[in-house]
């Protein structure tokens, strides 16, 4: 089995040293040439040299090729794949592990083959050109665009609901959501803890609420996760969220289930609704507090960011919906300057 990684960024590196590793065949795709030897450090300091089949040309990236992790950024995904898509046989999975969620439901329904989508908060970052950090442990989970089609959450009703499809196409869902099992399966053994879900949709609208509250105001004032804690990035990170609160509530995209405690969320006047998202976003502030984001690191090497990928849906629902969003329209307006 050959895993054929489109996107040598720290995520993708991270599971081309971990699958490899863990005796499997990888071929890394990039833009620029890589070098063959990696290190891996791991989560408890641990170091181990890996040897990697890298590659800068498509044609030759796909030769018997079984499945294709696609890691790059949201902006860069679908040209990375179009490079590669006329040479790979029709039937091949394809795993998408961006942010936002502008990719995914394009190359759902265009590609022939299976595809799933995947939402990670494992932590990594690229040391140097032949050195990844796996820095923090996190949770992978692994699923059907539509997954949910026999009842279960699915799409949800947001900006990309489909209409009712074909038996075909919900038995090909089903046999693509098997994939996801025996992929979780791999990727646990790899050491990256991975669930397969039927409501991957859902977790994809999660994590960018969670990526829509805290990306935009830590790039624009070039802060560390932890410090949205101070004043007065708090009250900026609040009202962020209780604005994404609403446009979710509004696409019927189910909240966090997540324990609240009220000291966390003291505000009495926050309802029922924000409040669980509000909890979400702080945990993961409160997790990932040392952390330097990664719209923060794209700002700071003069990278384009993933703004789009993230504000696009939620500013594109609220217009819809006719929902104001002034908050979501600044961090806009400074990211697309
Ligand atoms: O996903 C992240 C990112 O950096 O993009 C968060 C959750 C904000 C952690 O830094």
């Amino acid at each position: 089995m050959t895993t054929l990684i489109i996107g040598p960024g720290a995520i993708g590196r991270l599971l081309a040293c971990r699958l490899a590793a863990g005796g499997q065949s990888v071929r890394l795709l990039g833009r620029r040439p890589l070098p063959t030897i990696q290190t891996l450090t791991s989560p408890d300091g641990t170091t181990q040299r890996l040897e990697l089949a890298t590659t800068t040309e498509p044609r030759l990236a796909c030769v018997d090729v079984d499945q294709v992790m696609l890691t790059t950024k949201a902006y860069a995904a679908r040209a990375a794949f179009a490079a590669v898509a006329d040479h790979l046989p029709a039937a091949t999975p394809l795993v998408l592990w961006q942010n936002g969620l502008r990719v995914q439901r394009p190359l759902t329904d265009t590609w022939s083959g299976p595809v799933l989508c995947a939402s990670t908060t494992e932590g990594a970052f690229i040391r140097a050109d032949d050195s990844v950090v796996h820095a923090g442990q996190g949770q992978t989970v692994i699923g059907h665009l539509d997954g949910g089609l026999d009842g279960h959450p699915g799409e949800g009703h947001g900006p990309h609901t489909q209409p009712l499809r074909t038996d075909a196409l919900q038995t090909q869902a089903h046999q693509t959501q098997a994939l996801a099992s025996s992929l979780a399966t791999t990727l646990s053994a790899a050491g990256l803890a991975t669930e397969a879900v039927d409501d991957i949709a859902t977790r994809l609208w999660h994590k960018l609420a969670v990526n829509a509250a805290i990306n935009p105001l830590v790039a624009r004032y070039r802060l560390r996760n932890g410090e949205l804690r101070g004043h007065p990035y708090r009250d900026m990170v609040d009202a962020t969220v209780d604005e994404v609160a609403q446009i979710l509530a509004a696409l019927e995209i189910p909240a966090p289930a997540i324990d609240v405690p009220s000291s966390d969320v003291p505000s009495s006047d926050v309802n029922d609704g924000n409040r669980a998202w509000r909890a979400l976003v702080w945990q993961v502030i409160e997790r990932t507090a040392a952390n330097r984001a990664s719209m923060l690191q794209d700002i700071e090497a003069g990278r384009p960011t993933e703004h789009d990928a993230i504000l696009g849906p939620l500013r594109e629902a609220a217009t819809r919906l006719g929902l104001p969003c002034p908050q979501l329209d600044a961090h806009w307006r400074f990211l697309n300057a």
